[in-house]
């Protein structure tokens, strides 16, 4: 059994829709990153750098979706999670992971938590503006490499869209409102994802959705 650590809505839904998507049975224990639930020293002691996702194996503690994602898509090859590795396409789907953890994720950050990056208000300000330019080139670019397929990868669902989808939803946050330029394969996306099952399910057990 595993248990997966996550905060409603963060990346760790990746993890979440992933196990979902697995069929391995697992257990979800919330850490809300709203009262800094990740700085307790219980949960630090499960992942001292204090973030979501951590996913809690008979191996051991495993974070980072990239590591976490794979080691689940390994754990149950018959479902075709991810492509075949030691393949071109399995290095096609790392290479879009570490895209989404290194490039699309942090720059988020600027817009979420500019106080990480300057102490005042000025400065605060100055970093989500400056910040908001960059989301917007990286969307942008994002927008143009998902294009029209119907998956990430081309013709076949795997968690790289998963990892995708958490992005798209941070679109929509409403301290974005009105500040990104429409992207419309990024927003097509999003609607296809949203009705998979397993995206369904996991937003459902961390409450952002109602139950159906
Ligand atoms: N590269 C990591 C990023 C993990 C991460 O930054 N998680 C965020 C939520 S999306 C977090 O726990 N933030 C808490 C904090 O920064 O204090 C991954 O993909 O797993």
């Amino acid at each position: 059994m595993f248990k997966l650590y996550y905060n409603p809505g963060s990346c760790s839904l990746a993890a979440h829709a992933a196990l979902v998507e697995s069929g391995l049975a697992y257990q979800i224990e919330k850490i809300d990153l709203t009262v800094a639930a990740n700085e307790d020293a219980n949960y630090r002691a499960i992942n001292p750098w204090a973030r979501v996702p951590a996913l809690v194996t008979s191996y051991g503690v495993l974070t980072e979706n990239i590591a976490i994602l794979n080691f689940i898509a390994d754990l149950v090859p018959e479902k075709n999670l991810l492509p075949r590795p030691a393949s071109l396409e399995h290095a096609r789907a790392l290479e879009w992971m570490a895209l989404l953890s290194s490039t699309v994720h942090v720059a988020f950050r600027p817009l979420f938590r500019p106080g990480r990056l300057a102490a005042t208000e000025a400065g605060q300000a100055d970093v989500a503006a400056v910040g908001l330019v960059n989301l917007n080139h990286v969307l942008g670019l994002l927008d143009e490499r998902v294009g029209s397929r119907p998956f990430v990868l081309g013709a076949d669902f795997s968690l790289v869209d998963l990892y995708l989808f958490v992005f798209l939803t941070w679109m929509q946050r409403p301290v974005l409102n009105g500040k990104l330029i429409e992207r419309p394969n990024l927003a097509a996306a999003r609607l296809r994802l949203t009705e998979r099952v397993s995206v369904r399910r996991a937003m459902t057990e961390e409450g952002l959705i109602p139950a159906e």
